[in-house]
This record gives C-alpha cells, sequence and structure tokens, in this order.
C-alpha cells in the first residue's frame, strides 16, 4: 500500500504512535509517505520506503496567523496526486482530518481513503471548544475510517460530539526488544543517591498531566524512603514545578532532565512511575516504563484502567488523591519481593502491547477501508 501519515511532528505520544507506525509498515514493504510542518522527532535517518514531505508556510504580510490547515491540505493533495496514495492517515484530528477532508474534496478523481486515529485531547479538551466542536464531528464522520486508542475514547466521542460512526479501537504499541530494562549505568542520575529509589515521571509538563502531583507524592515517599524523583520531559508547567519543589525543600531530590532522546536507559534506573494525569485516553509513557519492569502508579482515569492492573501491574487511585498514590508507592518500595512481582507483570502486560501484535491490526484496518465502496 502506499500510505500518507500526517502527525505532529513533536516530542508528545500521537507523533511517536504515527511515527513508529510508518516505520514498522516501511519495514513491511508499505510505501510511507510523512506530511508533517518538520521532520518527525523519531523518523531519525534514512530509511528505505519512507519519504518525508515538509508542508510550506506561506508568509504573506496579510496573514497575522498562518494558514496552516491550507497549507497542509495542499500539501496532501500534491503529495496524494504524485505518489498515488491509497490512504492519508491523520493522527491527531485537529487540525487534520479537516485538511485531510479538503484534500479528498480536491482529489475526487481518484479512490483516495481518509483514515483518522484519535490520540486523546484532540478529543478530550481541543476539539470540545466551542469553535472546534462542529467542525471536528464533521471531519470525524466525514472520514473513511476512524481509529481510537482506547474503548474510553472510543465512548467519549460517540458521546461527546453525538457520532454513531463505527470506531475501531486499535491500542498504542511498543517494540518490546528495544523497550526492556538494561544494566544501566548513568551515573550522573544515581550520583549522590547511590541505594536510593528512583521514582519517575515522563511528560510534556501540561496541566493536564498534573505534575505538581507528581513531586506532592514523591515528597510524602522520601519522607519515609531514601529516594530520588527523575522528572523527563519539559513543558508549560515546568517553572512552576520547579518552585514547588525548592517551596516543599526537596529540589536537591528531584532532577529536572528536561527532554530526552534515550529514554530506555533512564527507565532502567527507576523503580517506579508515576501518572496521576487529569485526563489520559491510554499512557504510553507508562506502557514505556511497564516494558522496561517499572510498576506504574496511575490515576483511574480515561484508558489508563484498559492498560494496568490494579494490584498487578501497578497501583490505580482517583485523580487528585496524593496521600493513596503516595501510601501506594511506600507499599511497594518497601516490600522487595513484591515490588519484583509487579515489575514483572508490568513487562508481561507490556508484552501484549508488543508491536507484531498491533501493526497488523492497522494494516487489516487499512485493507478493510479500502475494500468498502
Ligand atoms: O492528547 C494529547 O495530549 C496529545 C497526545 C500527544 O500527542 O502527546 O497524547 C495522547 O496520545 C497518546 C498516544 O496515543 C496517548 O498514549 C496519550 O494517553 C494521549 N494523552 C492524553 O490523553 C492526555
Amino acid at each position: 500500500m502506499k500510505i500518507g501519515i500526517t502527525c505532529y511532528p513533536t516530542y508528545g505520544g500521537s507523533g511517536v504512535v504515527a511515527t513508529e507506525l510508518g516505520k514498522e509498515l516501511a519495514r513491511r514493504g508499505h510505501s510511507v509517505h510523512f506530511i508533517s510542518y518538520a521532520l518527525p522527532m523519531r523518523l531519525g535517518g534514512f530509511q528505505d520506503n519512507i519519504v518525508y514531505h515538509e508542508v510550506e508556510m506561506s508568509n504573506y504580510p496579510l496573514f497575522e496567523f498562518p494558514l496552516y490547515t491550507l497549507a497542509l491540505a495542499s500539501k496532501m493533495v500534491e503529495v496524494a496526486r504524485y505518489e498515488k496514495l491509497d490512504i492519508l492517515h491523520c493522527h491527531y484530528a485537529v487540525p487534520h482530518a479537516t485538511s485531510a477532508y479538503l484534500a479528498k474534496q480536491i482529489l475526487r478523481d481518484t479512490n483516495i481513503k481518509i483514515v483518522t486515529t484519535l490520540h486523546g485531547t484532540d478529543i478530550t479538551l481541543v476539539g470540545l471548544e466551542p469553535s472546534f466542536l462542529s467542525i471536528m464531528k464533521f471531519s470525524i464522520e466525514q472520514s473513511d475510517g476512524v481509529t481510537a486508542v482506547s474503548r474510553f475514547l472510543k465512548e467519549k466521542t460517540q458521546t461527546n460530539y453525538g457520532i454513531d460512526k463505527d470506531i475501531a479501537v486499535i491500542p498504542n504499541f511498543i517494540d518490546t526488544a528495544k523497550y526492556k530494562r538494561i544494566p544501566s549505568d548513568i551515573f550522573f542520575v544515581k550520583c549522590g543517591a547511590e541505594g536510593q529509589k528512583v521514582l519517575a515521571h515522563t511528560s510534556n509538563f501540561r496541566p493536564v498531566k498534573r505534575v505538581p502531583d507528581v513531586i506532592r507524592i514523591f515528597n510524602e515517599v522520601q519522607k519515609k524512603i531514601p529516594s530520588i524523583l527523575l522528572l523527563i520531559g519539559d513543558g508549560p508547567d515546568r517553572s512552576q514545578c520547579e518552585i514547588l519543589c525548592r517551596e516543599l525543600g526537596i529540589g536537591d531530590k528531584v532532577r529536572f532532565l528536561g527532554k530526552q532522546m534515550e529514554i530506555v536507559p533512564l527507565l532502567s534506573t527507576a523503580d517506579l512511575f508515576l501518572m496521576p494525569s487529569q485526563s489520559e485516553s491510554f499512557g504510553l509513557a507508562a506502557l514505556e516504563a511497564m516494558a522496561c519492569e517499572v510498576p506504574v502508579i496511575s490515576s483511574s482515569v480515561g484508558g489508563l484502567p484498559e492498560l494496568q492492573v490494579h494490584g498487578q501491574t501497578g497501583f490505580i487511585a482517583e485523580i487528585g488523591d496524593i496521600d493513596r498514590m503516595a501510601r501506594y508507592a511506600i507499599d511497594l518500595l518497601s516490600n522487595p519481593v513484591k515490588h519484583k512481582m509487579f515489575a514483572e507483570a508490568a513487562r508481561r502486560r507490556a508484552e501484549e502491547f508488543e508491536s507484531t501484535k498491533i501493526i497488523p491490526q492497522y494494516e487489516e484496518y487499512y485493507e478493510k477501508i479500502l475494500s468498502t465502496p
């Protein structure tokens, strides 16, 4: 198949899923064309069967705001026509599904099909803004195929937008040969913290991730168990979090590592992963931790209970229940036998989401959509 993939190229779950999907499809012999405003972060060097097409933005003085949705639609038309694409697969609905709808109208002399994958805040936050709601509903309904990364997100889409279109659930996936616990020699991380437990959190530090909760949970844990906290990633809440650490007097125990390209060595130093999100449609970062044998303490929101098993791969508590999450963390960190059982169960659960099991679901879905008149 010839597949166009549009995604955000930045540090974020939807872009990671889109890029890893494209790379794996290319390895399986499909011809993959990435269409975005920058090279997707995970794309890396040359790979056979992959071409990257950059969306060019015109800079006319009259346009106070960039016309990205239109520029993207134009690029989709150009690539689809000249590369004879079968499918345009949009990751994150806003505004990609709308650009794809527009492109398809221009390409109506072809048989191109549009598939949209819903990832999270495109449905639960951004798309619900009154100014976007009707255009999102329309764009999703006009896609030839729609997938969601969890049952939770499928149901949210159908109820929040009044959409009764069939939505296939295809979860996030992981390469468990790459994401596995390795002997970790990152001395700078453990520097001055030998013999201490390591708690970790990865995110883009947006309010929805509730990073201040991560810090407050850790604050309770470090009172009982000698430990450090690794905060990986960056985003709007980072400064506020650094201030909070200083206020709590734990600045020397919390390491802000910023954005990191190589996450496996860091996760391999961790004993526990914290994900107390306000909303989480799947929780790719938790899956990555689990693959590295790190049990997860998370909130009970969204698709998280579809990923992690309470009492086996970690623990689940209500949003904002910092005390309970801290108690769960202390319980696991102070009981090595129990911790080992949880770490092994986390890895086994992650193996259920192995890429080789999930990628064929996308291929089958494409076949189904292509065979529908
Ligand atoms: O929805 C977002 O916040 C953005 C998106 C991203 O691009 O980072 O993350 C979502 O997609 C991931 C991949 O499908 C999911 O694993 C994340 O749970 C989801 N984030 C949220 O729902 C907050």
